[in-house]
């Protein structure tokens, strides 16, 4: 809990005042929420009743917050227009007396809220069959409902949050200048901590360029043949499929799906693939043990199951041919994307201690290796 005497307690105050009617700091209690690499998050207690979720939006990251408000908004609406019983989303919550999403306080930051819902909870590692079967089905269903064509539904017209967020070739040129203006050491030492019986010492970054140049070719050619296929079937996706990024009801509720700031263009792939290299991982992403790392083929297939018996019907023939490797494509770009932030010294992700990024990068890379075998049977 944030004390009311602390000067963030303050500055969190006076931003819930454009937000609540005639708030009183008396009755809220407020709670930093640890979880996300992106933003910084807090509950807003009210009473002993967790009421709002509100944010302060990494706007270095998110360089529009206009248009990632307004997208949920527009989401929020859209999905809720169809009644479909299988899936919400967070209710946003509007500036006092204004139909404006977000505020800028004193000091230059952007804030936004949504509702806070107590009958529902997240999950950092996949707990059973069960949750991995509902959470397949909820990010399933959404992939479903931005991807479907209807003639009662006016098309979203959703304009990239992040340019060239999921593709690798974008994602490799950022490694490889990350790489030219390195010039710390090519192994670093693990820290004592994380000196456990099995692990190895140190990371050779030079193992991991290895890895990076074996799959390059078959994700690059991925990649092209998407974007191809998209050029027909333009599509719709969430982007950030993590577990973690929806809400499971503990009474037979539907899943509130959360965290839309990416959802713009991109694959049904990628919404499969982040869900599966998510749940599929018997561990958090940031497990320094490695010998703990394995994939969890029942919650892998049952995601899978779930996620496609939603889409299966709107694939095309590209799609369907690369669904193998839906899994192995994020698991490879996110070791990507993590390696590239530590050489560029840790500007992006949120980090804990100084190899972070590096332990992030190795699991992907590990998990990378699981999932392929997996898909080569
Ligand atoms: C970031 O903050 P969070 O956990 O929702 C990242 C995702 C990565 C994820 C890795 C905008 O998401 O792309 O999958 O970390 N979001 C952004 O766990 O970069
Ligand atoms: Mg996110």
């Amino acid at each position: 809990m944030i004390e009311p005497n602390n000067s963030l307690y303050e500055s969190l105050s006076r931003v819930l005042k454009n937000y609540i009617n005639d708030f009183d700091a008396q009755d809220y209690t407020i709670q930093q929420y640890p979880q996300g690499h992106i933003h910084q998050s807090y509950v807003v207690v009210h009473r002993n009743t967790p009421r709002y979720f509100l944010q302060r939006i990494n706007s270095k990251v998110f360089l529009d917050i206009k248009q990632v408000t307004s997208n949920h908004k527009l989401l929020y609406d859209y999905i809720d227009k169809m009644k479909s019983g299988i899936i919400r989303l967070a209710k946003p919550v509007s500036l006092l007396g204004s139909n404006e999403w977000y505020y800028w306080d004193e000091q230059g930051y952007a804030w936004r809220m949504v509702h806070y819902y107590t009958t529902h909870h997240s999950h950092q590692t996949c707990p059973s069959h069960q949750t991995a079967a509902q959470a397949g089905l909820a990010f399933g269903a959404y992939s479903n409902m931005l991807n479907t064509p209807s003639i009662h539904r006016k098309p979203l017209n959703l304009q990239p949050t992040i340019a060239k967020f999921h593709s690798i070739a974008w994602r490799l040129e950022q490694y490889q200048q990350a790489q030219s203006s390195y010039s710390g050491p090519t192994r670093i030492p693990y820290e004592p901590s994380q000196r456990l019986k099995n692990n190895p010492t140190f990371f050779d970054l030079t193992d991991l360029d290895t890895i990076l140049e074996s799959y390059s070719q078959t994700f690059l050619n991925m990649e092209t043949e998407l974007a191809a296929s998209h050029v027909q079937n333009p599509r719709l996706a969430h982007n950030d499929t993590k577990l973690n990024n929806v809400l499971l009801s503990t009474e037979n509720e539907p899943p509130i799906i959360i965290d839309l700031d990416t959802t713009m263009p991109g694959s049904i792939l990628f919404d499969l693939g982040d869900g599966l290299r998510t749940i599929g991982l018997t561990e958090a992403e940031d497990q320094t043990d490695i010998t703990l790392l394995h994939l969890n083929q029942d919650y892998y297939t049952a995601f899978r199951e779930a996620f496609i018996n939603q889409v299966a019907s709107l694939f095309s023939p590209t799609e369907h041919a690369f669904v193998s490797l839906a899994g192995p494509y994020m698991a490879y770009i996110m070791g990507l994307r993590f390696l590239t932030d530590f050489l560029n010294e840790n500007t992006y992700y949120a980090i804990q201690y100084p190899t972070h990024n590096l332990i992030r990068s190795r699991n992907q890379f590990h998990l990378l290796h699981l999932m392929m075998e997996e898909a080569n049977g």
